[in-house]
């Protein structure tokens, strides 16, 4: 377990990055918190990380600034979202190179201990997810290289200048492929909604406006897998301790179709089963997708913990409070 160290968490005030931050001052480590939002608008609030930055890590001498006197750096920050927002957005995703880049080029200079780097299953060949239920994807299924337009190329090319800066200056780099990582204190409207977050939000307002049915991206036979917060966390934290240095699935096998996701939803609202509208012309993304556990069980000899029911059940039930709370006002996690 990580104690008692210096640690920068760039995109701290995002989904994963706050569920990170938290988990690591509960382990006892002295925290910089940065993110390019404002601190009103972050995720969670920390009242006990040591210090906070709203700056933006695409400029250098942020960069520099935030990695002063630090041990470890964790990445987690870059414009994204669900397909609805990287579909739309490839130049603007495609920018977060700066971030990756010019935090390396701050952390050899000041001399950090490990880096962090928060990749996407969206890295992987498109051309090997053309199919529902497909096996799956294995590390090196990345290559030959095809991934998903904008978002996925910026995903590849930052492993990749990862793996350049421990090669020719020896800094220790651990990097995550994270396969749809949902659970609470994460986006559920406003763009950047990934499958679950956006599914849950709209049972939850189809039940409390008593309508009998939900608008459905594509033709919901597509196929994901999912992996819950706490599972992603725990998973990251084991790759930053061990000693493997090239890319690893942190993801489930839990392979479901959307259709079948939102029977699970259906099922944790009570609600009756509602009519899916498909929306052919939606961002649908690749046609099947799943993330092969093999090595991640070889070298943290760990794996997810977390069914699919369970993690939306907690997903669920977060979503309907902060709905709940809107009345007042508008939730940060509706930002676009
Ligand atoms: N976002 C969203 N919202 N997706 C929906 C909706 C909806 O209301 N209804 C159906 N879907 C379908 C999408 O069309 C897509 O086929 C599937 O759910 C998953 O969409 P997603 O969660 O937005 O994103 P993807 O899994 O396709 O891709 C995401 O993968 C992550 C890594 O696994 C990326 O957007 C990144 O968030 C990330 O790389």
């Amino acid at each position: 377990m990580i104690k008692n160290k210096k640690i920068l968490v760039i995109g701290a005030g995002g989904f994963i990055g706050g569920h990170l931050v938290n988990r690591l001052l509960k382990n006892g480590n002295f925290i910089t918190a940065a993110d390019i939002k404002p601190k009103e608008y972050w995720f969670q609030d920390f009242d006990n990380v040591n210090n906070h930055y709203s700056l933006d890590m695409k400029e250098i001498e942020n960069c520099r600034k935030v990695t002063k006197n630090i041990d470890y750096v964790f990445n987690m920050a870059c414009n994204m979202g669900g397909m609805g927002f990287i579909e739309n957005n490839k130049a603007e995703c495609m920018q977060s190179v700066l971030i990756n880049t010019n935090l390396l080029i701050s952390c050899r200079e000041n001399k950090i201990e490990k880096y962090f780097f928060s990749s996407s299953a969206c890295a992987y060949n498109t051309r090997k997810q053309k199919n529902v239920f497909i096996e799956g994807l294995k590390e090196e299924d990345a290559y030959p290289a095809d991934p998903e337009d904008g978002y996925g190329w910026e995903k590849l090319f930052s492993e990749r200048m990862c793996r350049h800066f421990m090669e020719d200056y020896n800094i220790p780099v651990r990097i995550a492929r994270y396969h749809n990582i949902y659970g609470p204190y994460g986006t559920f409207d406003g763009g950047r909604e990934k499958a679950p977050a956006a599914l849950c939000r709209k049972v939850i307002k189809a039940k409390k406006n008593n309508e009998n049915k939900i608008e459905v991206w594509g033709d919901g036979k597509q196929t994901r897998t999912f992996l819950y917060i706490d599972d992603c966390i725990e998973g990251t934290l084991r790759l930053f301790e061990s000693n493997y240095s090239e890319p690893v699935n942190i993801g489930s096998d839990e392979q479901v179709s959307i259709n079948q996701m939102i029977e699970i939803i259906e099922n944790i609202s009570g609600t009756k089963k509602l009519e899916r509208v498909y929306q052919l012309d939606k961002p649908k993304g690749v046609r099947g997708r799943s993330s092969n556990n093999d090595l991640v069980k070889k070298i943290l000899n760990w794996s997810f913990k977390i069914q699919l029911k369970d993690g939306l059940k907690k997903t669920y039930n977060w979503i309907d409070t902060e709905i709940n709370k809107q009345g007042s006002n508008i939730s940060r996690f509706t930002k676009s």
